[in-house]
C-alpha cells in the first residue's frame, strides 16, 4: 500500500473510508476514479462486510443475486455467473474478493484494522483517525461504510458465563467448521438468521431446543436455478434492468411488481390469489401485491392471516402451529425468507420453546432455564440480531466541531440529513445510515447510489474550490421529520423491530429508515442540482 506523508511525517490522504464490504468497494473504486488519495480500514481479515462475518450454515441473500448486484459497471455484472436464485453465503463472498481483484482494490485496504477514533480538526479541516493498530492517518474526508447490520447484538443473560459449552453468534460465525453433529443445541431468536440456520442445522444435531421470543413471519424463497431464459432477458439489457428496479419502492423486484390499488377495493379472494401466486414465486416481493399492505391495518391482516394459515397448513402439531403463528402485524419486523423453517418443527428433533412471557431466566454449566423447563445443551447459538444501524457507526469514537461526539449527539437518536451527513461532522458521509432507504432496500441500489452521489459531491466541491460541507442543523431537523412522518403512515413503528431500535435495551427508540427508494433519490437529486441546498460549503 502506498503511503503518503504531509510535511509533518503525518500519514495522510484525501479520503478515508472505514469498512470494505460492498459499500466500502464500491466507495474505494469511485474515489480513486476522482484520482484521490484514499485509504480503506477493515476489521476484517477480508473483504466482504457483512458476507465475511454471517458465515453461519445456510447463510444466503434474500434479495435474487442478479438484483443483488453492482450496479456500476455493466461489464462486470455480465462477466460474473450466479449459481443460484437467492446466493449463499459463500458465493457472496468470493463475489465480494472477486470484485477487489478485478480492480485491484487491495492495494488500498489495509485488513485486520479497526478505526477506534476520528475527529475533526476545525483548524486544518481536516479528519483524524486512529487504529487499534495505533496508526493515525489525517485526511479531508471521512466516509463510514460500516454497514447496517455488523454489530452483533448478545444480549445479557443471567449467570451466563457459568455456562461451559461452546457459545456463537450467528453474525459472528467462526470461519473454522463448526461440528454440531450429535449434540443437544440451543438456538436463541428467530429472524432471518435463525429461519436459515435452523433447517440447515437441523440434520447434523441430536436435538434442537429453539427459543422463541417472538414468532416471526417467513415466506418461501423456493431457491433454486436462475432460469435461463430470465437471465438472459436481463443480461440483453442490464441497464434497464436496473432502472426499472430503482423505480419500486424497495429497489427490487420490478418483474413482480403490483398493482398500483388498494387491496381492499377488491374481493378478499382477489387479494388471497394473488397472495397464493406470489407465495408460489417465493421472495420479498409477496407484499407487493398491492399498495397499502403495509399501510392500512385492514389491508395487513389479509396478508398476515394468509401466512398463519399457511404456517397451520405447514405444521402438524396445532399448538406448536399456533406459537408460530405471530400476532404481529405481517412487515412491521422484516419478512424472512427461507426454505423449510416452519416445516422444520415437524421434526422429532426440534423443540419449540415459548420465552414469550419471562425470556431466558438463566443458564448452568451445561442447559438453559426458560419459565416452562430447564433443556440440557452442549452448544448454544445467539441469533439474536444486530445492534441496527447506529451500532457501527458509534462503535467508533467520532469527533465533531467543538469536541462534540456523535455519541453525545445521537444520544435521543441518529439525527442527520439524508441519511448521508450530519450538522457538526463536517466531510464525513455516512453510507445507507439511519435516514437512508438503506436496510428497506435492495443494498447495491443504495450502495450504489450513496457512493456516486457522496464522489460527485466530492467532485463538484473539488473543482468549486470548497474545503468544507457541512449539513445545517435546520435541514438536519427537517429531516429528520419527514423520515418519522413518512413512517408514521405505515405499519412499521407498530412493533418492537431493530428499525425502531427497539431489539437492544435502553437504545432510542426511533424509526431509522426512509420509507421509499424513488422518492429519496429524486430529493437527493434535487439537491445536488442545487448546489447541496441544505448544506453549508466553506
Ligand atoms: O436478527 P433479528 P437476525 N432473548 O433482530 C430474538 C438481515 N438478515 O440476525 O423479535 C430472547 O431479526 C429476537 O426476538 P424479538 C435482515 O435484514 C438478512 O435474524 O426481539 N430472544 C428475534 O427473534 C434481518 O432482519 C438475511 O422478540 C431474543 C431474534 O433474536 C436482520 O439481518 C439473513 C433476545 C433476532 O432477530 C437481522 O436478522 C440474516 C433475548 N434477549 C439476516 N434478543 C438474508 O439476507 C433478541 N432476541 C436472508
Amino acid at each position: 500500500m502506498s503511503k503518503e506523508k504531509d510535511s509533518n511525517n503525518q500519514l495522510s490522504v484525501d479520503v478515508v473510508i472505514v469498512g470494505a464490504g460492498f459499500a466500502g468497494l464500491l466507495m474505494l473504486h469511485q474515489i480513486r476514479e476522482l484520482g484521490l488519495s484514499v485509504r480503506v480500514y477493515e476489521r476484517g481479515a477480508d473483504v466482504g462486510g457483512t458476507w465475511f462475518w454471517n458465515r453461519y450454515p445456510g447463510a444466503r441473500c434474500d434479495t435474487e443475486s442478479l438484483e443483488y448486484s453492482y450496479q456500476f459497471s455493466t461489464e462486470l455484472f455480465r462477466e460474473w455467473k450466479w449459481s443460484e436464485r437467492f446466493a449463499t453465503q459463500p458465493e457472496l463472498l468470493r463475489y465480494a474478493q472477486y470484485v477487489a481483484h478485478r480492480f485491484n482494490l487491495h492495494a488500498n485496504i489495509q485488513l485486520n484494522t479497526s478505526v477506534e477514533k476520528s475527529q475533526f480538526d476545525e483548524r486544518l479541516k481536516k479528519w483524524l483517525t486512529i487504529t487499534n493498530r495505533g496508526e493515525s492517518v489525517s485526511s479531508d474526508f471521512l466516509i463510514l461504510a460500516t454497514g447496517c447490520l455488523s454489530t452483533a447484538h448478545l444480549p445479557k443473560i443471567p449467570e451466563m458465563s457459568r455456562f461451559r459449552g461452546k457459545i456463537y453468534h450467528t453474525g459472528n460465525w467462526p470461519k473454522e467448521e463448526v461440528n454440531l453433529s450429535g449434540q443437544a443445541v440451543g438456538i436463541i431468536g428467530t429472524g432471518s438468521s435463525a429461519v436459515q440456520i435452523i433447517p440447515a442445522i437441523v440434520p447434523q444435531v441430536e436435538h434442537l431446543y429453539v427459543f422463541q421470543r417472538t414468532a416471526n413471519y417467513v415466506v418461501p424463497a423456493w431457491n433454486g436455478q436462475i432460469p435461463q431464459d430470465y437471465e438472459l432477458s436481463v443480461m440483453a439489457d442490464p441497464v434497464s434492468f436496473r432502472r426499472n428496479n430503482a423505480k419500486m419502492i424497495r429497489a427490487h423486484g420490478y418483474r413482480n411488481r403490483g398493482r398500483d390499488q388498494s387491496a381492499l377495493s377488491v374481493s378478499r379472494e382477489e387479494v388471497e390469489s394473488d397472495l397464493e401466486r406470489r407465495w408460489n414465486i417465493g421472495g420479498l416481493n409477496f407484499l407487493d401485491g398491492f399498495n397499502d399492505l403495509l399501510t392500512n391495518s385492514d389491508a395487513n391482516k389479509i396478508a398476515a392471516e394468509f401466512v398463519k394459515a399457511k404456517i397451520r397448513k405447514i405444521v402438524k402439531n396445532s399448538a406448536i402451529s399456533e406459537l408460530l403463528c405471530p400476532n404481529h402485524p405481517i412487515g412491521c419486523k422484516r419478512v424472512s425468507v427461507g426454505d423449510d423453517y416452519y416445516e422444520s418443527f415437524n421434526s422429532r428433533k426440534v423443540t419449540l420453546v415459548d420465552i414469550s412471557r419471562s425470556g431466558i431466566i438463566r443458564l448452568s454449566e451445561d442447559a438453559i432455564e426458560a419459565e416452562k423447563g430447564v433443556y440440557r445443551c452442549d452448544s448454544l447459538i445467539f441469533a439474536t440480531g444486530f445492534d441496527a444501524m447506529t451500532g457501527p457507526i458509534l462503535s467508533i469514537n467520532i469527533v465533531g466541531r467543538g469536541g462534540v461526539t456523535l455519541r453525545e449527539k445521537w444520544r435521543e437518536g441518529p439525527r442527520n440529513y439524508l441519511g448521508l451527513a450530519v450538522n457538526g461532522f463536517p466531510n464525513l458521509f455516512i453510507m445507507t445510515g439511519p435516514g437512508s432507504p438503506s436496510v428497506l432496500t435492495n443494498m447495491h441500489v443504495s450502495i450504489d447510489q450513496h457512493a456516486a452521489w457522496i464522489a460527485r459531491c466530492i467532485k463538484s466541491m473539488r473543482s468549486q474550490k470548497f474545503s468544507a460541507i457541512e449539513a445545517t442543523e435546520s435541514s438536519e431537523l427537517s429531516w429528520v421529520e419527514v423520515v418519522s412522518k413518512i413512517a408514521s403512515h405505515t405499519i412499521f413503528p407498530s412493533c418492537n423491530s431493530w428499525y425502531l431500535g427497539a431489539n437492544v435495551p435502553n437504545k432510542p427508540r426511533m424509526f431509522m429508515p426512509y420509507i421509499g427508494f424513488p422518492s429519496y433519490e429524486s430529493k437527493c437529486k434535487e439537491i445536488e442540482e442545487n448546489n447541496y441546498f441544505g448544506f453549508k460549503l466553506t
